[in-house]
C-alpha cells in the first residue's frame, strides 16, 4: 500500500513543500512559506483542540476563569491564531475569516497573498467533542504588489485559487491542501509535532454509497434535493452526517459519496458560506476528480459578491453530483 510506504518513509509536511515548490509558477517560495504558516497555525489549534475540555476554554466567550483572565471559545482563540501566523509571516496582504465582519487589511503592501479562512468550522461540535475542522483558501493579489489593496484582490471567484486546504482536528489530526497539482493529505504525529505525508494524490471515487445531508430540514427543500435523497433510500445507500462540514467532506472524499446543504425555505442560499466554506473545498475535489455544483453552476465559477456570501452546496463523487443536477434541472 503505497500510502503506508511515504508515511513509513516519512516525508514531512515541510519537506514535501519543498519538493513540490517548483510546480508553481511563480517559484519564489512565499506561497510555500505561507502553507508552512498555516501549518503551525494548525498545530497550535490543534494542541488547544485536544486541552479544550481539561483547559476549559470550551466555554462561552465573555465570562473570566478564575485568574480574571477572559475565557475564550475555541473558535476565537483558532482566529487569534491563524491571524496572528498569517500576519506575522509577510507573505499575505489581507485576509476574509468568518470570524472577522470585515476584510483584514494587513497594512503589508509588499503582500503576494490574499487569503480567505474559516478558522473552526463546525463550531457546534467544539462543546461535545466532535470533529471540527479549518478551511483555507489562497488567491494571489490582482493589485500591483507594492500598492494598497483593492476590493478586486478580495473578490475573486474560486477559480482563482492558488491553493486551497482544510485541517481536520479528528481522532487524528489530518490537513490536506491542494496548489493545483492533484490533492495530498498529512497526518499528525503528536510525539513528534510534525505532519507527515499520509495520503499521497488522493483520488475521490467516481461514485459512491454515502450520502449526507441534513434531513431535518426534509420539508424545506426543492423538489430535486428530495427527489434524490428518495433515490438514496431506494437505492439503500448510508446516511452519514456529522454536521461539521470537514468531516463530511473528509469521509465523502475518501470513500465516495455526496454531501449536501441545499436551499432551504428559511435559507435560499443554504447556509456555508462561499468564499471560506465553498471555494476551498470545491478546488479540492476537483483536483482530485470529483465535482461541486450550487445545483446548476460550478462552485468555483460564482463571481461573490460580498464577503459573507452563501451559497448553496452540492459537492463529491462526480457521478453522485451529477445526477443531483439532472434532478434539480429537469427541462435541461
Ligand atoms: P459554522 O460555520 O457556524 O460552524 O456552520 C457550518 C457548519 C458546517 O460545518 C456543517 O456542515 C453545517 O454547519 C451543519 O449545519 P446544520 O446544523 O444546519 O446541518
Ligand atoms: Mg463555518
Amino acid at each position: 500500500d503505497q500510502s503506508h510506504l511515504a508515511y513509513s518513509v516519512g516525508i514531512t509536511l515541510d519537506r514535501f513543500i519543498k519538493l513540490k515548490q517548483s510546480d508553481f509558477p511563480f517559484a519564489s517560495g512565499e506561497l510555500s512559506q505561507l502553507l508552512r504558516d498555516i501549518a503551525l497555525a494548525a498545530k497550535i489549534v490543534n494542541r488547544e483542540t485536544n486541552r479544550a475540555g481539561l483547559a476549559n476554554i470550551g466555554g462561552a466567550f465573555g465570562q473570566t476563569n478564575v485568574q480574571g483572565e477572559e475565557q475564550q471559545k475555541l473558535d476565537v482563540i483558532a482566529n487569534i491564531r491563524f491571524m496572528r501566523a498569517l500576519s506575522k509571516g509577510g507573505e499575505v496582504c489581507a485576509i476574509v475569516s468568518e470570524e472577522e465582519d470585515a476584510v483584514v487589511d494587513l497594512q503589508n503592501n509588499s503582500g503576494k497573498y490574499v487569503v480567505a479562512i474559516d478558522p473552526l468550522d463546525g463550531s457546534s461540535n467544539i462543546d461535545v467533542n466532535i470533529s471540527i475542522g479549518t478551511i483555507f483558501s489562497i488567491y494571489r493579489r490582482k493589485s500591483p504588489i507594492g500598492s494598497p489593496i483593492l476590493l478586486e484582490d478580495i473578490m475573486q471567484p474560486g477559480s482563482e485559487q492558488v491553493a486551497a486546504g482544510y485541517v481536520l482536528y479528528g481522532s487524528s489530526t489530518m490537513l490536506v491542501y491542494t496548489t493545483g497539482f492533484g490533492v495530498n493529505g498529512f497526518t499528525y504525529e503528536n510525539s513528534l509535532g510534525e505532519f507527515f505525508l499520509s495520503h499521497p494524490d488522493i483520488q475521490a471515487p467516481k461514485s459512491g454509497t454515502i450520502y449526507s445531508i441534513n434531513e431535518g430540514l426534509q420539508l424545506e427543500w426543492e423538489k430535486g434535493i428530495a427527489d434524490f435523497v428518495q433515490s438514496c433510500k431506494e437505492m439503500k445507500m448510508q446516511s452519514r452526517y456529522i454536521g461539521s462540514l470537514v468531516a463530511d467532506f473528509h469521509r465523502n472524499l475518501l470513500k465516495g459519496g455526496i454531501y449536501l446543504y441545499p436551499s432551504t425555505l428559511k435559507n435560499p442560499s443554504g447556509k456555508l458560506r462561499l468564499m471560506y466554506e465553498a471555494n476551498a473545498l470545491a478546488f479540492i475535489i476537483e483536483q482530485a476528480g470529483g465535482k461541486a455544483s450550487e445545483g446548476k453552476q460550478r462552485i468555483l465559477d460564482i463571481q461573490p459578491k460580498n464577503l459573507h456570501q452563501r451559497t448553496p452546496l452540492i459537492i463529491g463523487s462526480v457521478e453522485l453530483v451529477e445526477q443531483v443536477e439532472r434532478m434539480m434541472n429537469p427541462m435541461e
